[in-house]
């Protein structure tokens, strides 16, 4: 084909050095990039500038379930680009933006309200923590400003983020910028009660009880909020045991303090309906979300509230901006486009239904990997899995490295952080192609010995 021959030559050029990579070992992966240099994916598919074919693991980085080159998705953002490529974002707005921001509404549990854009999710976390901080104040309890985040929850990098975040190597280095009056629960990870559990542990739901520690030394009318992932993703595909989050709203009603989902990862469909809040069946104060509502094709993020905090904010004089906040590309046309778009895949292809249906297929597909040498922990949930590798002594991070890169050989790209692997395959993906994705997991565990 011309097309590879044009892209294989292409590849033999690319000089690595003036780009710095995100989360990435840079010098290592510069040794030998071409195998992780994406050309061009289409569906489940990735293929690599060497002409490599890979099944797509984690739907990008957790965001492209309905597969990549979705040509409505392609379609939509090709026409608003001619259309109306920008429309400013402050004191201006334009058709898609209003019925996307119902749309969202819509698919969001009862009682949610209004929706405020960003372009990704640690901008969606900021802006929770900015409203939820801001929402006290004007109700006059303006000593409501401590967070409460959770160890090993991932909020995204923004001052904020990284504040209620709970993965050290992300705040280490960043300490005297975190911000002050931050909290953190306990985790919920705890091999020796849950090892191997298939969805919800049972065990857990007492770990809640730890806000009412929290809450006792500060005194209440201190906390602004809590924010949690209802299934903590970077941190491992950590599941909320039974009752958790259950308990932990019915303590936020309790003191008045406002619970936040960040909900970047499980929103739009990766357990199988629309938000995690559905699937557990709790209804947060403001949902945080990014990701799947373009499929990844078009940056964006947001926060949903309920209109109890939003109409707080809408007093005072009219001509008066109710809200000092809001990015240049707040609402981008081409985003809400892409939304739009992705959104009528999501219910033309029944998506939710299609992550439903698929979920036991990679529960049971998942669990038949223990028993595998070096597999301490696997752990399931809507179309999420993680299989968690005893390190090699010594050299943490080292075996789900050469299990990452054998999987690349055998066709798959797995996401691994630490010593776990990842998996939150596409909607779209096959049986077969969910139990293919495992059996060479297998051999890129046994492998890497
Ligand atoms: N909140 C949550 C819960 C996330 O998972 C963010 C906020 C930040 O979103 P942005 O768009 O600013 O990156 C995230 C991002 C992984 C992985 O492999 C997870 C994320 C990003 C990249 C990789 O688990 N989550």
């Amino acid at each position: 084909m011309k097309n590879e021959s044009t892209v294989l030559q292409r590849a033999s050029t690319i000089k690595t050095e003036a780009y710095w990579m995100p989360f990435t070992h840079n010098r290592y992966l510069k040794k030998n990039p071409k195998s992780r240099i994406l050309a061009r994916a289409e569906g489940a598919y990735y293929t690599t500038v060497e002409g490599r074919r890979l099944f797509d693991c984690l739907s990008g980085l957790w965001c492209c379930p309905l597969g990549h080159g979705h040509p409505k998705i392609a379609e939509a953002v090709a026409r608003q680009v001619r259309e109306l490529d920008y429309s400013p974002a402050f004191q201006m707005g334009h058709p898609k933006i209003f019925s996307l921001a119902e749309r969202i509404v819509e698919l969001a549990p009862a009682g949610m309200g209004q929706v405020f854009f960003a372009n990704s999710g640690s901008e969606a976390v900021d802006t929770a923590l900015k409203i939820a901080v801001a929402y006290h104040r004007i109700k006059g309890e303006a000593a409501r400003t401590r967070l409460i985040g959770r160890e090993r929850g991932y909020h995204g990098v923004g001052l904020g983020g990284i504040s209620v975040g709970g993965i050290a190597p992300n705040r280490k280095m960043f300490a005297p910028l975190l911000l002050q009056g931050v909290d953190h629960l306990p985790h919920t990870y705890n091999a020796a009660e849950m090892a191997f559990s298939r969805g919800q542990p049972k065990w857990g739901a007492h770990l809640a009880g730890e806000l009412e520690r929290l809450v006792a030394p500060h005194d209440a009318s201190t906390i602004a909020a809590v924010i949690v992932e209802p299934m903590q993703g970077s941190g491992g595909v950590i599941v909320p045991p039974a009752g958790y989050l259950e308990r932990l709203r019915a303590i936020c009603d309790k003191y008045g303090i406002l619970l936040i989902f960040d909900e970047v990862i499980t929103g739009f469909g990766r357990l199988g309906e629309p938000f995690g809040a559905q699937r557990f069946g709790v209804t947060p104060d403001m949902i945080t979300f990014a990701k799947i509502v373009t499929n990844g094709v078009i940056p964006m993020g947001g926060v949903i509230v309920k209109p109890a905090i939003h109409d707080a904010f809408m007093t005072g004089p009219e001509t008066s901006v109710e809200l000092f906040h809001g990015y240049t590309y707040s609402g981008h046309p081409v985003a809400a486009a892409a939304a739009h778009a992705a959104l009528d895949a999501i219910r033309e292809e029944g998506a939710f239904k299609r992550a439903r249906e698929l979920e036991p297929v990679l529960e049971q597909a998942v669990h038949s990997l223990k028993g595998e040498p070096d597999v301490s922990d696997i752990r399931n949930i809507g179309l999420a899995a993680a299989v968690e590798l005893e390190p090699i002594p010594a050299k943490p991070g080292l075996r789900a490295l050469k299990v990452f890169e054998r999987g690349l050989e055998e066709g798959m790209l797995f996401r691994f952080t630490g010593d776990t692997i990842a998996m939150a395959p596409p909607f779209i993906s096959t049986r077969a192609e969910i139990e293919t994705m495992v059996e060479k997991l297998r051999v890129a565990i046994r492998a890497a010995r």
